[in-house]
């Protein structure tokens, strides 16, 4: 069978539900041997949108996520999304044209030998848990076997495998017992002196508070997690992308915690006498730099199936347990917890939303999407931009249903990755309707993905927060650089685009909202619809966060960071 043939059986037989990638000279044969498989390929205008939309593709499926990528600056052009992948652990399989093995610089003292070539394994090798150049034709099954297994076991992430074109036409071997789904290996410890002493924690809590990290969902544990919360009445928070695995109002979810998480949440952390986090490290934009004082009452325990970052923790533990969640959680599905109070800790989840429009002449992005959101069917993708206000109000304002899902690159939070999440979403097939949330700049980094959403007519509702360009930056330069808006405000040298101009441009319906008292008549007018919408929302050039990290002015002048305890 020939070589790209093979790749395509195996990507089929893993169940990928869409490849995303760009054409070039190096991977028209991938391409070809995809379509011919009818496999779903999305063709998007940037490299950096594909690796952003396989990664959201294998959020939204569980799946395996995949893209497809020409030599040198084809693969280049993915780092930030593969960056993204790293980081959010998320699976997903990069397959980059290469030049003819003979045209390779690689090993040699030279900085390029073939036309567009780079040695882009050793460029990638940092952020994948396996990155191979096939060195010959015959192992490409074992390879992209191996490559798969990798990504899918222990702590998920991505893989990377570089194809020189003379082998993509050559005949090779098929064996179809070997072309098969792939399933992650994962380990069973015996984890009996760890369970004494997890079962000997959880007895002397009074309070004890769950932390819901991603992992939960990686590891697919979210009914266990579920049944054993409730079933205990137990108490959990959340981060930032396991927000869907609980509806937002379910009496035993006290909200995401984090710098751009819920004032309730977070006060709940500093407030229990024992943290247990499922499949979450508590990075620094959970905890604040200030870790020292994190939960200061609390004793703490990790259960992670990634030892070097359980041994690399930021926060002092009080037990580590390094296992799959999945089978952590069959361990202890059937123990009773009880004597636990929760009387003082529940009162803290009615400070996770505060409705109090700053300006009543333009819209509160809270109250709007508040609202949006609460107005969404169950079956909904909420796509949260990287960069400034739609980070703070998708995570502090979303009103979500179980098993909705919001997607965030939220290890990078960068600019400009919404759009390409959609398409990645969208092509999961398991979302009726998709919701993104994005802001004036960001949409302007990638906004070539619009034409994508055009052409696939995508049903989503994209909301643009204008505040006339880069308002997360501007607050500070307004603290620290005497109001000097250098690049961030179309005064300031940063143009912004008219939004209605560039909908009509990609053939989009556009809406604007330009009153609070508009928000409901709107928000009813744009869901539901079975193609994509651009709502551009009209909001004050200064509007603050809902809560943000507070600071104590010295006498100096200095400022002193507060714990997130203080958040309002
Ligand atoms: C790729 C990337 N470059 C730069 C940044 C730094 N950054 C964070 S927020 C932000 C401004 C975002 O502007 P916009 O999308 O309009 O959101 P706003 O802050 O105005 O709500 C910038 C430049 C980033 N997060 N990602
Ligand atoms: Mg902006």
């Amino acid at each position: 069978m020939k070589f790209t043939d093979v790749i395509a059986e195996t990507i089929k037989a893993n169940e990928v539900s869409c490849v995303f990638g760009l054409q070039g000279g190096a991977v028209v044969h991938i391409f070809d041997s995809l379509e011919k498989l009818n496999v779903p390929v999305v063709y998007t205008h940037h490299e950096s949108s594909a690796a952003f939309a396989s990664a959201s593709n294998s959020k939204s499926s569980k799946g395996l996520g995949c893209s497809v990528v020409t030599t040198g600056p084809g693969a280049t052009n993915t780092i930030t999304g593969l960056l993204g992948a790293w980081q959010d652990s998320i699976p997903c399989l990069f397959l980059s044209g290469q030049v003819r093995s003979a045209h390779m610089s690689y090993g040699r003292p030279v900085r390029q030998v073939g036309a567009q070539e780079v040695n882009i394994v050793d460029v990638v090798k940092p952020l994948t848990k396996y990155a191979k150049t096939i060195s010959s034709a015959d192992s490409i099954q074992s390879e992209i076997n191996k490559a798969i297994r990798i990504a899918l076991s222990g702590r998920p992430g991505p893989v990377w495998l570089d194809l020189p074109l003379e082998y993509q036409w050559t005949d090779v071997n098929f064996d179809p017992k070997k072309c098969r789904k792939i399933a992650p290996k994962n380990p069973k410890p015996n984890l009996s002196k760890e369970m004494i002493k997890f079962l000997l924690l959880l007895e002397a809590s009074k309070n004890p508070i769950f932390v819901l990290g991603y992992g939960v969902i990686l590891s697919k544990s979210e009914t266990l997690v579920r049944d054993f919360i409730i079933s205990n009445g137990l108490r959990c928070v959340t981060t930032w992308t396991a927000a869907g695995i609980f509806d937002s109002e379910n009496k035993h979810n006290l909200g995401i915690i984090g710098m751009s998480g819920q004032a309730g949440a977070n006060k709940v952390v500093f407030n229990t006498d024992l943290l247990i986090c499922l499949g979450s490290h508590l990075s620094i934009p959970h905890t604040t730099t200030l870790v020292e004082s994190y939960a200061p009452k609390a004793k703490k325990i990790f259960i992670n199936i990634d030892k070097d970052q359980l041994n690399n923790l930021n926060l002092d533990s009080d037990l580590n347990i390094n296992a799959d969640l999945s089978y952590f959680m069959h361990l202890i599905k059937d123990i009773e917890v009880i004597n636990k109070n929760y009387k003082k800790i529940d009162t803290f989840k009615k400070l996770n939303y505060k409705s109090k429009p700053a300006k009543k002449e333009l819209v509160d992005p809270n109250i709007f999407f508040n609202r949006l959101t609460s107005l969404t069917t169950k079956k909904t993708a909420i796509v949260v931009d990287g960069g400034g206000t739609a980070l703070y109000t998708g995570f502090q304002s979303s009103s979500l249903d179980q098993d909705q899902v919001i997607i965030c690159s939220s290890a990078i939070s960068s600019m400009g990755t919404g759009l390409a999440e959609t398409i990645g979403s969208y092509m999961s097939k398991n979302f009726k309707d998709l919701i993104c949330i994005i802001g004036d700049g960001s949409m302007l980094m990638n906004i070539q993905d619009l034409q994508s959403i055009s052409d696939m007519n995508i049903p989503v509702v994209i909301c643009v927060v204008n505040n006339n360009g880069y308002l997360a930056i501007r607050h500070t330069q307004q603290g620290f650089l005497d109001n000097k808006y250098y690049g961030t405000h179309p005064e300031w040298k940063l143009g912004i685009v008219n939004f209605k101009d560039a909908a009509k441009a990609f053939k989009i319906k556009y809406f604007a909202l330009e009153k609070n008292s508009d928000i409901d008549y709107i928000s009813k007018k744009v869901l539901g619809k079975n193609y994509p919408i651009i709502l551009e929302i009209k909001t004050p050039e200064d509007q603050p966060a809902m809560f943000k990290q507070r600071y104590k002015k010295n006498k100096d002048g200095t400022n002193t960071p507060l714990s997130l305890e203080f958040m309002e």
